[in-house]
């Protein structure tokens, strides 16, 4: 079953939408192998973004989330890639169609709510500098 990374950023946390967020994920099937709480350290921050580094936004990004508290998770379910960027929507909340998780809870761009691999290669990528295999052999 194929596996996908997603972070819920610092707002999604302030604003108390960790609920609604996770609630849309199982009410669409998805199964939630691994969570966490986490103070993000900056170190882990510009590796996550690394990607963008050298980008105009690169700095507030890494800013956005550094120091601050996340939920980390791994999210497991059939294209689970593509179907949480589905329900996620466009990267800026503006432009993301309403029944969406952006489209619906977010308007910032930098400080989009959510984050998700989009693609495997991001995944196998992102999840490691969160989670250790073992952690993830869950039933
Ligand atoms: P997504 O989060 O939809 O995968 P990416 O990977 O292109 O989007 O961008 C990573 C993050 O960088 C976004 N979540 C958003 O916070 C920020 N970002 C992307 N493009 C811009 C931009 N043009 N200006 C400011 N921030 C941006």
């Amino acid at each position: 079953m194929e596996r996908t990374f997603v972070m819920l950023k610092p707002s999604c946390v302030q604003r108390g939408f960790v609920g609604e967020v996770i609630s849309r994920f199982e009410r669409k099937g998805l199964r939630i192998v691994q969570m966490k709480v986490e103070k993000m350290s900056r170190e882990k921050a510009e590796e996550l973004y690394k990607v963008h580094y050298g980008k105009p936004f690169y700095e507030n990004l890494v800013n956005t989330i550094s120091g601050k508290t996340v939920v980390l998770m791994v999210i497991e379910g059939r294209k689970a890639i593509s179907v949480v960027r589905k329900l996620i929507g466009a990267t800026d909340p503006t432009e993301a169609d309403p029944g969406t998780i952006r489209g619906d809870l977010a308007i910032e761009l930098t400080d989009n709510l959510i984050h998700a691999s989009d693609s495997e290669e991001s995944y196998e990528r992102e999840h490691k500098i969160f989670f250790k295999e073992e952690e993830l052999q869950t039933a």
